[in-house]
C-alpha cells in the first residue's frame, strides 16, 4: 500500500504492522501521518485477514517525539480544537478497533507518541524507550487524549507528576508505574510483540474480540453496569461455534480449530 510516513503490512498468521515512517523527524505525528494512520487502521480492522496489528516507529531512536511541533505552532484556538479533536478521534479509533492493538515502543515516546501508545492495548518497550508528557514546556497541554488516559492507566498520581513537570523517564520507571506490560532488548522488541500476538491468534478470536469489549465499555461504567455487559458478552461467546469447538478441544485434548464464529 502506497503511504509517505507510514508502513503498512500484512504479515503471516494474521498479524498487521504499521510503522510510523519519519525517522527523520523521530517519527513526529503530522497532519500527513495521522491522516494515513488513520487509513491504514481502518483497512486493518475491515481486512478479514488481519486478527492482530503492531504498531512501532522506524529507525532505533523513536516510536514517535510527539505532535510535529512545526504544525503546533501554527495553531489558534479554533485550529488547535480541530487539530486536538482529530488526533482524539484517531486513538479512539485505535482503542475501539475490535482487534487487539500491540505497540512496540522502539525509543522516544513523548507528548502525542506517549498518547498514541496508550491507546494501544498492550504496550511492549525497547530497553532504551524514554516516555513523557513534555507538553507544558512548549506552552500547550496533552491534547491527543494525554490527561484523560494516563490517569486512568497509571492513577492520579504518577499522571500529574509526568503532566505537571513534563519531565521524561526511562523504561524501567514507566514499567513500575504501569505503562508498559514488558520490555525487551531493543533487537528483540518486534519479537516480543510477534509473541504476544501469536499467543493471542492462537485463542478463540470470537472470544479475544468479545472479551477486549467487555473491558474497554465495563472499564467507563460503574462495576454493576459492567458486569451486566460482560453476562451479556459471555452469553454470546456462549452461543458461539468457537466456544462448542474450544471446550470439545479441551474435553478431547486435542488442539482447537477456531473459526471466528
Ligand atoms: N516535532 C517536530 N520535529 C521534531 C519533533 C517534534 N515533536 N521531535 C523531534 N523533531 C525533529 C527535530 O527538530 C530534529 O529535526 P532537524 O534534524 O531537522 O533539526 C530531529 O527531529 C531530530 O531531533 P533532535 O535533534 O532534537 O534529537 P535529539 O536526540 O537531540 O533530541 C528529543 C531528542 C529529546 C526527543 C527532542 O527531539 C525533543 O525534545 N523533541 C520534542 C519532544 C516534544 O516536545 N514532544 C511533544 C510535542 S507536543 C505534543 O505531542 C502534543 C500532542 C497533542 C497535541 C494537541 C494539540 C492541540
Amino acid at each position: 500500500m502506497a503511504f509517505e510516513n507510514i508502513i503498512f503490512e500484512i504479515e503471516k498468521e494474521g498479524i498487521g504492522v504499521i510503522t510510523i515512517n519519519r525517522p527523520q523527524a523521530l517519527n513526529a505525528l503530522n497532519e500527513k501521518t495521522i491522516s494515513e494512520l488513520r487509513e491504514a487502521f481502518h483497512k486493518a480492522k475491515f481486512d478479514p485477514q488481519i486478527k492482530v496489528v503492531i504498531l512501532t516507529g522506524a529507525g532505533e531512536k523513536a516510536f514517535a517525539a510527539g505532535a510535529d511541533i512545526n504544525e503546533i505552532q501554527k495553531l489558534n484556538f479554533a485550529s488547535g480544537k480541530t487539530f486536538s479533536e482529530r488526533g482524539q478521534s484517531l486513538l479512539d479509533f485505535i482503542e475501539g478497533l475490535g482487534k487487539p492493538v500491540i505497540c512496540a515502543i522502539n525509543g522516544y515516546a513523548l507528548g502525542g507518541g506517549c498518547e498514541l501508545a496508550m491507546a494501544c492495548h498492550i504496550r511492549v518497550a525497547a530497553d532504551t524507550a524514554k516516555f513523557g508528557q513534555p507538553e507544558v514546556a512548549l506552552g500547550v497541554i496533552p491534547g491527543f487524549g494525554g490527561t484523560q488516559r494516563l490517569a486512568r492507566l497509571i492513577g492520579r498520581r504518577h499522571a500529574c507528576e509526568l503532566v505537571l513537570t513534563g519531565n521524561m523517564i526511562s523504561v524501567d520507571e514507566a514499567f513500575r508505574m504501569g505503562l508498559v506490560n514488558k520490555v525487551a532488548p531493543g533487537a528483540q522488541l518486534m519479537d516480543e510483540a510477534r509473541k504476544i500476538a501469536a499467543s493471542i491468534l492462537a485463542k478463540s478470536p470470537l472470544a479475544v474480540h468479545l472479551a477486549l469489549a467487555s473491558i474497554l465499555r465495563g472499564i467507563e461504567v460503574p462495576l454493576a453496569e459492567g458486569l451486566k455487559i460482560e453476562s451479556e458478552l459471555f452469553a454470546r461467546a456462549c452461543a458461539s461455534e468457537d466456544k462448542e469447538e474450544g471446550t470439545a478441544a479441551f474435553l478431547q485434548k486435542r488442539k482447537p480449530t477456531f473459526k471466528g464464529k
